[in-house]
């Protein structure tokens, strides 16, 4: 067992160690460039260390931001070699609105940006610094949101959609193999490309040819339309209300209400909004003889009943009621997502039970540990803090045994894609500054058994 200081030592190395001088790169090869939900995970364990990199973290990416309020998932480092797809396979000089100066993607990944500021702010040290980064940043986070509202939920319905699997952040969960099984592609449409991916880690971890065969289609039908949302809306076989996404839309409007009411504006509006988004998932994206929230096919019109851990993710944001929740903690247990026993590193990925469930492969299985922290606070924010404080313990173990990899097999604990990944270390870093008491080695579970 290591002290809670080495570990956080251990941990802070490893951001250090991707810290590039103007961000940190999510993984020293496999990822050389800045990620943006990665940027706002990244900063959550930066604010504990050093406030200034934690600012500095948010502010290089939305120094890329498109000029209609898209943030893309990607801001390339121009010193930066060894990805694939690089800028010439995005060519957002097509769009308008896409910076001149600045490489980026042309998609968007989960808004965690608003409750990373909030977060900084919160915890800042230097309180005007921290008060002038958040003026800075408030405009951008509002137009951000409001690029997500206008552009993608073009129904008014309160729900955006994403309209590409990277834009989930779960870039091949089996949520999407039924829209990937529908996309068929003529020998024309099939991009030539090299990866670079598989040279770099276990090509067993990573999606296969077929997936990003995919990806890239997607991202050709983005440039040919010049990145224009309304002729992308209505050719793109790829349109999914997400639960993730909207679940922390929802909680990144909460978070920018406090932001708004802290800087004295109106925060009304991000209020209104919040409600808005969690009446919809709940109207929209429960089910309820099932006990869980379900992704929403746009182009099928019909929900996507696949079971990843995202699916009780809504409880981060605070959008079940009381009942709801004790339902989804309910499902949580009788399903293989969290055991007490410690039969299994909780909470894996994809259900353990589903089809195509793979303990090594990227999004269909392994235990990711954003995904954990977001339940473990989802679940204190409903007073389950037995189950909050045994995640906790579980993440401390995989880490301490295993290092910081960028995700873990639920059964062996045995790390997998890259190791010295930046979000893992970060969020254990932020656990063990506000939750040290569940982090704590060996204190014992008031009820059954941690995994041992
Ligand atoms: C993974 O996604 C990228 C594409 O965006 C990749 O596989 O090349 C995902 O896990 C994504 O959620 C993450 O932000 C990114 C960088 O860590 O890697």
């Amino acid at each position: 067992m290591r002290t809670t200081t080495a570990l956080r030592e251990q941990a802070c190395q490893v951001l250090e160690a991707n810290w590039t001088g103007r961000f940190t790169k999510p993984a020293p090869r496999l990822y050389p460039h800045q990620w943006s939900w990665d940027a706002a995970f990244i900063a959550l364990g930066w604010m504990h260390e050093d406030q200034e990199r934690a600012q500095q973290e948010l502010r290089h990416l939305f120094r890329a931001q498109w000029k209609h309020g898209l943030v893309p998932h990607i801001v390339f480092d121009r010193r930066a070699r060894g990805y694939f797809p690089g800028p010439g396979v995005w060519e957002t000089h097509r769009s308008p609105d896409a910076p001149a100066r600045i490489a980026t993607s042309g998609i968007v990944q989960p808004p965690v940006h608003a409750t990373a500021a909030w977060a900084i702010y919160q915890q800042a040290r230097d309180r005007s610094a921290a008060r002038a980064f958040l003026e800075e940043l408030f405009p951008k986070l509002a137009a951000w949101h409001d690029y997500l509202f206008r552009e993608r939920d073009y129904y008014g319905e309160g729900l955006v959609y994403i309209r590409h699997p990277w834009e989930s952040g779960m870039d091949n969960a089996p949520l999407w193999d039924g829209i990937a099984q529908r996309m068929h592609l003529n020998p024309g449409d099939r991009p030539r490309y090299r990866r670079v991916d598989t040279t770099l880690v276990a090509e067993a971890d990573r999606p296969t040819s077929a997936e990003y065969d995919r990806y890239l289609y997607l991202v050709r039908l983005f440039a040919e339309a010049g990145y224009d949302e309304a002729r992308i809306r209505e050719a793109c076989p790829f349109l999914v209300q997400d639960v993730l996404f909207n679940t922390l839309l929802c909680r990144a409007e909460q978070d920018l209400a406090e932001i708004a009411a802290e800087l004295g504006e109106d925060s009304e509006p991000f209020r209104q909004r919040a409600c808005r988004v969690a009446e919809a998932v709940n109207r929209k994206l429960w089910d309820d003889r099932r006990a869980l929230y379900f992704d929403y096919d746009l182009v099928l019109d019909r929900p996507i009943w696949v079971r990843m851990a995202a699916c009780f993710t809504p409880l981060f944001a605070g959008i079940p009621d009381g009942l709801q929740a004790a339902r989804l903690v309910s499902h949580l247990e009788a399903s293989g997502f969290f055991n007490w026993d410690g039969s299994c590193y909780s909470v894996p990925s994809y259900d353990p039970n589903g089809l195509g469930f793979s303990p090594v492969r990227y999004w269909r299985g392994p235990v990711w540990i954003n995904i954990n922290w977001l339940l473990i606070e989802g679940l204190a924010r409903y007073g389950y803090t037995e189950h909050a404080a045994h995640l906790c313990r579980t993440v401390r173990l995989l880490v301490e045994r295993n290092g910081f990899y960028e995700y873990y097999h639920p059964y062996t604990g045995e790390g997998h894609g890259s190791e010295q990944f930046s979000w893992t270390a970060a969020l254990v870093m932020d656990l063990l500054a506000r939750r040290p008491e569940w982090m704590q080695w060996g204190v014992r579970s008031t009820r059954r058994r941690a995994v041992a």
